[in-house]
């Protein structure tokens, strides 16, 4: 007789893990969605803080409540009288019991479904971290991996009139994950992104990108458009305002066009968005998209073939009361926060973050740096790291490429110059060109301290270098920093992707005094005044635009809070070097516009 529920199968399996792990959902699972109708399923779901992965190894999915004999068993769960908690959100956030929780919780919820005529069922998840195991009436449909990036699963042949899904997000720190067990942020964990059903005819549009082709004549934009379930047919675009309206014919279920056009071009001052429909058959989707040409040459980096300097801000995708699961309105105040920095670009550190932080940077015109968490010692030399970073990477590139605010794709933070990483970083600096030959690559790279130069070997395969620098900080030896300028000759444009200290918002004293405003903005102080000076950087992004979570932070003045913010966690206190990055980004903007 078959064992289940909670038998000596399950308990005996140590590597309960990998017939799940086997079924990875990857990049090429995404769906262009934007403008296409979607039911959410957001809303109330029942969970389970399931620390042992009991779920996974006792595979409740399948609900043997009986045997082939008729005979019941014990089970360890009760989906449906379990409490309930909000999707999204992070679970951090919802009860202090599990402010702390990295492991397993199960996620689950009962929801009804009538066929319309569509063909095809998929769900998308925005994000969930870290990994996801995602089961549907019994069945057991595939496993992603990364917090930060979404995923759609097919749900067609699974669908009935009611169903039961099953999401396990487990958030456990791995030594092989991307990123590693050890983070300069909090580990949060959950279901914190829109859950959606998106329903389709047996022939739709699967993936599309369209943007100004980049020769500097900006009198083109560029089509491809990919087809699933169909191999030939047309596609029809319309740009209305731009009086397009072009068949683009499709073969092996691709298509590309190069259409003349003249469209008015987006930059941070014009933000400027244009409605975009596609239709394939019977489907159809639209978007608003920007055109803008980004492009680097020398020292220099031109938009819209005019030299500009990114004058930047970091952020964390972090908030006092929702963690990751950050609100519309959030990061609409982070933007007006940087805005009123005199910013025109931010950096958005260490992951991707929501898909709608694109979006609005859009419209309300901020340039974006966008990331992937290849962070730090990762496993370099590991090809299953590697294999799971360029997932990411893909995935993040497929969901934003069409967002004009990207500008540039990072390949990761502060990773020491080894073979390995060097290999593994350039590889994915290739992938990154290849799915979007229209942007910026970069990392952010560490000096050499010892010989004080930009020297990292990585930078050949940038487009722009990014440097993370803390003097005055974690180095009290300002002196090097203008050493270490003297000492470089890059032949690419840098971006001082960090530099930064720590002050607890209020907490004054002497230029001396650690985590003190005065001694921030003494550093930045010193800081300005350096970089300033140094032709060949041609953006900063300090570190960072609002203190945020972070368990490494032990400090009685921190409290478990990364205090480099220019404003206090809460966004309600702006520290005094605030004011003087506004002031620097005041002269450099004046100084352009002349
Ligand atoms: C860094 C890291 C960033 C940290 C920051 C810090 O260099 O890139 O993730 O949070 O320094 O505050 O130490």
């Amino acid at each position: 007789m078959e064992k289940i529920g909670n038998f000596e199968g399950s308990i005996h399996n140590a590597d309960y893990d990998a017939p799940y792990l086997a079924k990875l959902i990857k990049s090429d699972s995404l769906i262009a969605d934007c403008g296409r109708p979607k039911e959410s399923l957001n809303g109330q779901w029942h969970y389970g803080v399931d620390q042992y992965d009991t779920c996974l190894r006792g595979k409740w999915f399948e609900e043997k409540y009986f045997d082939g004999g008729g005979r019941r068993y014990p089970l360890d769960y009760s989906f449906d009288t379990w409490d309930t908690m909000n999707v999204p959100s992070c679970w951090n956030t919802q009860s202090e019991w599990y402010f702390l929780y990295e492991g397993s919780m199960v996620y689950t919820r009962v929801f009804d479904y009538k066929n319309r005529g569509e063909k095809r069922v998929f769900i998308k998840f925005g994000g969930a971290a870290n990994r996801a195991f995602v089961f549907l009436n019994g069945e057991y449909l595939g496993a992603h991996i990364g917090a930060s990036t979404p995923f759609c699963v097919e749900v067609t042949e699974q669908l009935k009139a009611v169903n039961r899904i099953i999401v396990v997000v487990n958030n456990t720190r791995r030594r092989s994950g991307v990123p590693l067990d050890n983070t300069d942020w909090f580990n949060y964990g959950g279901l914190y992104r829109d859950v959606d059903i998106i329903r389709l005819p047996g022939a739709f549009i699967r993936d599309f990108t369209a943007a100004l082709k980049p020769d500097g004549n900006f009198n083109k934009i560029c089509v491809t458009v990919g087809i699933d379930g169909a191999e030939s047919g047309a596609a029809n675009l319309k740009i209305g305002e731009l009086g397009i309206d072009t068949r683009i014919e499709i073969t092996n279920g691709r298509g590309e066009a190069e259409i003349a056009a003249a469209p008015e071009l987006w930059s941070p001052d014009n933000p400027k968005l244009y409605d975009v429909v596609l239709s394939f058959g019977e489907d159809s989707l639209s978007d608003r998209i920007g055109f803008r040409e980004i492009k680097a040459s020398g020292t220099e980096i031109l938009l819209n073939g005019e030299s500009v300097y990114l004058r930047g801000v970091c952020a964390h995708e972090d908030s006092v009361v929702n963690g990751k699961a950050v609100s519309e309105a959030e990061i609409r105040e982070n933007y007006r926060l940087a805005k009123e920095m005199n910013c025109n670009f931010m950096r958005l550190a260490h992951y991707p973050h929501s898909e709608a932080a694109a979006r609005i940077a859009d419209e309300v015109g901020i340039m974006l740096w966008e990331e992937i968490p290849v962070y730090w010692a990762i496993d370099f030399g590991n090809k299953a790291v590697f294999a799971d970073a360029e997932n990411q990477l893909s995935e993040l590139i497929i969901r934003d490429r069409n967002r004009a605010s990207v500008v540039i794709w990072s390949v990761g933070n502060e990773n020491a110059d080894t073979d390995d990483r060097l290999e593994f970083m350039s590889a994915l600096a290739g992938t990154a060109r290849r799915l979007d030959p229209t942007r910026l690559v970069s990392a952010a790279c560490l000096v050499d301290h010892q010989k004080l130069v930009i020297a990292d070997r990585l930078a050949e395969h940038l487009d722009v270098i990014g440097i993370n620098e803390y003097y005055g900080w974690y180095e009290p030896d300002f002196s090097k920093l203008p050493r270490i300028f003297e000492n470089s000759r890059p032949v690419k444009p840098v971006i001082i992707s960090e530099f930064g200290a720590d002050a607890r918002g209020g907490h004054r004293g002497t230029a001396d005094e650690l985590y003190t405003e005065d001694n921030q903005l003494d550093v930045y102080r010193r800081q300005i005044d350096t970089l300033g000076g140094i032709p060949y950087v041609r953006g900063t992004s300090p570190w960072i635009l609002f203190d945020f979570r972070c368990p490494r932070r032990l400090h009685p003045l921190q409290n478990y809070y990364n205090l480099k913010g220019l404003v206090s966690g809460d966004k309600r206190h702006k520290k005094p070097a605030f004011y003087a990055m506004r002031d620097f980004y005041e002269k450099i903007r004046e100084a352009e516009a002349k």
